[in-house]
């Protein structure tokens, strides 16, 4: 059967503009997700908040007020959505264009692009970037994965058995483009990494805690969320020899990042993924993880990193003194082998023909 080239329209989280880092590791997913897809012929435009900026397709900005961050409303029982909402006027906009399109990708973790499934003409395809944080919006996973089969995706296994039916959500994986990732066999000198929205329940301390043990350098990358937060970690690690780096593009990212004998993963939740973990692969760093969520999927212990205790500092810093264990060109082998973008593309556009006919024979009877 000749395979149709889709016309598909994504639209991104309603917390930040799409470049600002404020949507952690969903802006580097939904920017993955469309070079994979229009790798394949498929057509993409992207719709984000106003102050966004891509260079990987077309994008529609769109005003409004910022969605309140699903971190703060933890075990909330009701959804909070201010006046004049970006996220409201986003999906106006995908309303208004729909019939333009075969497809809508969501990758907002919110209520009402779940709730308005079944309202539009098109199907919408759901990927929800983190685990279980609220009963407001499980129970919204658990109807429209009921009402509309197969439109809501995962990460992983993990992030799934969060949700109340996560035997019903798509395992999609994950991918990055590979190629923009250099291999680096040997780094210069020895450093820790660290990589993520700097925010509690990254649990970033302990990578302080760690690097003050070991007396290595620790290079910390990602969007400072919560100064308070990062003001107290300074304090508390006063030996800890630490760098921030900021919030880097890809390539700047990618450059010092592999200059890294390891980077330490230290969630204090159910990680759903972890891109970081990925990304490092590909520049051969090996990743040192609490056993947490995704990363126990991905991360291969004592091959490509090692899996340790959740919380458990002095299982980062024995790990750390194994790293000699580990052959850094494996790390690399296994993102090629699993998480490149073709693969990825592979599964994201089965994904979406079984979604496509799906809905237009539901609609023929
Ligand atoms: N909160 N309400 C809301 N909506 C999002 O799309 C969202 C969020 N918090 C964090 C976030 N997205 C991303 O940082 C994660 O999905 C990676």
């Amino acid at each position: 059967m000749t395979k149709r080239n889709y016309r598909l329209l994504f639209l991104s989280t309603p917390v930040g503009a799409l470049g600002s880092g404020i949507g952690g590791g969903v802006e580097l997913t939904l920017q993955n997700a469309a070079k994979a897809l229009m790798a394949k012929g498929h057509e993409v435009e992207i719709v984000a908040p106003e102050g966004s900026v891509t260079n990987v397709t077309k994008l529609t900005q769109i005003s409004g007020n910022m969605q309140t961050s699903a971190q703060t409303q933890v075990g909330a029982d009701m959804v909070v959505i201010p006046q004049n909402s970006v996220l409201e006027n986003m999906w106006s906009y995908a309303r208004e264009s729909q019939n333009q399109f075969d497809l809508l990708f969501n990758f907002a973790y919110d209520w009402l692009p779940l709730y308005l499934t079944p309202f539009f003409n098109r199907p919408i395809a759901h990927w929800i970037s983190m685990s279980s944080l609220s009963p407001v919006m499980d129970a919204m996973v658990s109807k429209i994965s009921g009402i509309c089969p197969d439109a809501i995706a995962v990460n992983t296994r993990a992030c799934a058995d969060t949700f109340s039916h996560g035997d019903r959500l798509m395992i999609m994986g994950k991918g990055i483009d590979v190629n923009q990732y250099n291999f680096i066999a040997k780094p210069k000198n020895p450093s820790l990494a660290w990589v993520g929205r700097i925010s509690p329940e990254k649990g970033l301390e302990d990578a302080a805690s760690a690097a003050q043990s070991t007396g290595l350098p620790l290079h910390v990358f990602g969007l400072i969320q919560d100064e308070g937060y990062w003001q107290k970690i300074q304090t508390s690690f006063p030996k800890a020899e630490i760098y921030y780096e900021g919030f880097l593009s890809t390539d700047n990212l990618q450059q010092k990042l592999g200059q890294c004998s390891a980077l330490l993963m230290t969630p204090r939740w159910i990680e759903a993924f972890g891109n970081a973990a990925i990304e490092a692969f590909a520049c051969g760093v090996p990743v040192i993880s609490y056993s947490s969520g995704g990363l126990k999927e991905i991360v291969r212990h004592g091959k490509t990193g090692f899996l340790v205790k959740m919380g458990s500092v002095p299982g980062l810093v024995k790990a750390i003194d194994q790293l000699d264990q580990i052959d850094r060109f494996t790390c690399r082998q296994q993102v090629e082998a699993e998480y490149s973008l073709e693969v990825w593309g592979d599964r994201l556009e089965k994904w979406f023909d079984k979604l496509i006919s799906n809905y237009s024979n539901a609609r023929i009877s």
